[in-house]
């Protein structure tokens, strides 16, 4: 591919020209080998449910209309989106279990995690109704636990006690109305593999109403309890200041990289990290030097302020380097090319999960009772191979940029609350009444290799900010915005008139000594339950419905089935959700009206596709001034 039309990140075509020097194929490459894509399956037509297909429908009416059983257009889109969906939630609901595990072996008495979020224990456990008051914190935990866990054992219809403790009245009925309140999260998930497969539901107005059911449980079972109980172990983020871009890599220093998802394993490395840093300096390094990538990266970003290497889609090229002497993973988002790329330089990769193995990798088992002896571990290999690094073989880019991120919805509040102590969400309406803001946009997602590397999220944010949209942001286009210099509060000058007001009068109250930055980094992707609360606190602060206000979602460059869960999660919270790439549903035309149109009239919130970055942005700007104009803004 030619190498300055892969990326508009600015380390990118040096580095994909040294891979291709050194004879080593990328993500961008095999992308190519696979032209054209199978149309069938780009646009859902395709069924494989059972072995006497695969079936295809002829998408031009010509060839045949119906798969071998009989499954229509209708039914084979809506079945696959439905499998996909789940299979998203079921990763985030595995990754909140992960969590919830060990906030029981806190309970228990585990030396290896402790409780650091005081204050987000009670909260939470105010929520579940659970009173706190001559308990001690161990008891609190122990009952939290009891309650969640009684989530994932109830047999019978009752709605997930996570989601009725965190909707708004207004949200519960209208998804008890439409039947789409989930029960356990773990029985949702079975049975929409069980609806999908052959000879089942043949119904696409059934199979989407489970689909949005499998968002809810995504939502509440996944997103927002696993970002509650990491917050309840680790901490709630608050601002801090970092950088990132591959230019965070050191050539003095041990380099390692945390790449994955749960907090469990990274924020353990960083422990270690600093206290094995003598052990480096022994090893003749400067230090250690650690940088995140992916949605484990924005963990220990937004908590410690660890600098972020890259995003996904440039995982291999941070190898790549040759700079990287070790790069430790647990799930999601790896992908198995790694261990290749890693055996070409002195890069040791390393697997933790025993459903993530990668042939080639070095495994190391990380569990609740191996957290802090694997860490150690891990992080004495890379002192080892950092004295393997050969220098003749590093190009370490010089690009990185500031980043100013940590914002939780406790530290806006706590930023607010400097102007209005009383009602700190007072002077964020009022500027939103005011015209200031003219409404919230949240980004969010993944990169895709379809799309030019983080071209969709920057020119969508530019065109936001520039019309005074504030914008926030998680996952991989956080880091897209990050490395971009969105989150420099020099960024300001980039933003309309209105907003710059809004951001230089927040930073000036909280002695930031300039303004905040116009895209406000949430985190991961577990974390756009933040955004959720935040949409709802502003909703229950107007007493209306989050479907009532001037707000968006988009996932320009998503790819992965956890995007597409998160995104009907929004649509269920009644946010118009942009995708910027054409979700495999396109086959059917009922299947993909029902999803774009249909579905705001029963639910608030639709699917908006749209392939190019500035007709994305005037939509969504138009969809927050309809939005305005009724409320009598
Ligand atoms: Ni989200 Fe995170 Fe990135 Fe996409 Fe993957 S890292 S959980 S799925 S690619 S944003
Ligand atoms: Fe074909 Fe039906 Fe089997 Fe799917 S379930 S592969 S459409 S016969």
């Amino acid at each position: 591919m030619e190498r300055n039309k892969l990326s508009v990140d600015p380390t990118i075509p040096n580095i994909y020209q040294k891979a291709r020097e050194e004879g080593i194929s990328t993500v961008f490459d095999r992308y190519e080998a696979q032209q054209p894509q199978c149309g069938f399956g780009l646009t859902g037509l395709c069924c494989r449910h059972c072995v006497q297909g695969p079936c295809r429908i002829d998408p031009f009416g010509e060839g045949p209309q119906a798969g071998i059983c009989g499954a229509t257009a209708e039914v084979i889109t809506a079945r696959n989106l439905l499998r996909q969906v789940a299979a998203g939630a079921a990763a985030h609901v595995d990754h909140a279990y992960d969590v919830l595990e060990v906030l029981e072996q806190i309970a228990k008495g585990t030396e290896s995690y402790s409780i650091k979020d005081q204050e987000k224990l009670k909260q939470v456990a105010f929520t579940l109704g659970i009173d706190t008051a001559n308990k001690t914190e161990r008891e609190i935990v122990e009952e939290m636990c009891q309650i969640i866990y009684r989530d994932f054992a109830n047999s019978g219809a009752t709605p997930m006690t996570y989601l009725k403790a965190n909707s708004p009245q207004e949200r519960l009925e209208t998804w008890e109305k439409l039947g789409v309140l989930p029960r356990n999260p773990d029985r949702e998930i079975r049975e929409a593999l069980h609806q999908t497969t052959m000879g089942m539901d043949a119904d696409p107005v059934n199979l989407i109403l489970k689909t949005i059911r499998l968002g809810l449980v995504d939502g509440f079972a996944g997103l927002k309890l696993a970002t509650d109980l990491q917050d309840i172990i680790f901490g709630t983020p608050q601002p801090v200041v970092t950088e990132a871009n591959l230019g965070v890599l050191k050539e003095d220093y041990v380099n390692i990289i945390v790449h994955g998802h749960v907090p469990l394993l990274s924020e353990k490395i960083v422990e270690w990290s600093r206290k094995l840093e003598d052990e480096a300096k022994k090893a003749g390094a400067k230090g250690i030097n650690l940088a995140g990538i992916c949605c484990t990266g924005n963990e220990v970003l937004m908590r410690q302020g660890v600098p972020l290497a890259t995003n996904f889609l440039a995982q291999e090229l941070a190898i790549v380097t040759g700079a990287v002497d070790l790069m430790v993973v647990d799930v999601q988002c790896i992908m198995p090319s790694l261990a290749e790329i890693a055996a070409c330089y002195h890069t040791r990769l390393v697997t933790t999960m025993p459903i993530v193995r990668i042939p080639g990798a070095e495994h190391v088992p990380f569990t609740t009772e191996t957290a802090d002896t694997a860490s150690q571990q891990i992080v004495r290999m890379a002192i080892e191979s950092f004295q393997k690094r050969n220098p003749a073989k590093v190009y370490i880019p010089r690009e990185k940029a500031k980043v100013v991120a940590g914002f939780s919805v406790e530290a806006i509040i706590k930023a607010l609350a400097k102007l209005n102590p009383e009602e700190p969400l007072k002077p964020l309406i009022d500027n939103i009444v005011s015209g200031n803001i003219l409404g919230v946009v949240a980004t969010v997602g993944c990169n895709n290799v379809k799309v030019k590397h983080d071209w969709f999220h920057i020119e969508l944010v530019k065109e936001l900010i520039r019309n005074n949209v504030l914008v926030v942001t998680t996952g991989c286009s956080a880091h897209a915005l990050a490395k971009a210099g969105f989150m420099d509060p020099a960024a300001v000058e980039w933003t309309g008139e209105g907003l710059k007001a809004v951001l230089t009068a927040i930073g000036t109250a909280n002695d930031l000594g300039g303004p905040l930055p116009p895209v406000l980094h949430m985190g991961s992707c577990v974390d756009n339950s933040r955004i959720g609360d935040l949409v709802i606190a502003v909703a229950n602060y107007l007493k209306v419905s989050p479907k009532d206000l001037p707000v968006a979602a988009s996932a320009p460059e998503y790819q992965h089935e956890k995007a597409l869960s998160i995104g009907t999660w929004a649509v269920a919270m009644g946010i118009m959700t942009h995708l910027g790439v054409v979700p495999p549903v396109a086959g059917s035309p009922k299947v993909t009206r029902i999803l774009t149109q249909d579905a705001e009239a029963l639910i608030g919130g639709k699917f908006y596709v749209e392939t190019d970055p500035y007709k994305a942005a005037a939509g969504i700007i138009e969809h927050i001034k309809a939005k305005r104009a009724l409320l009598n803004l």
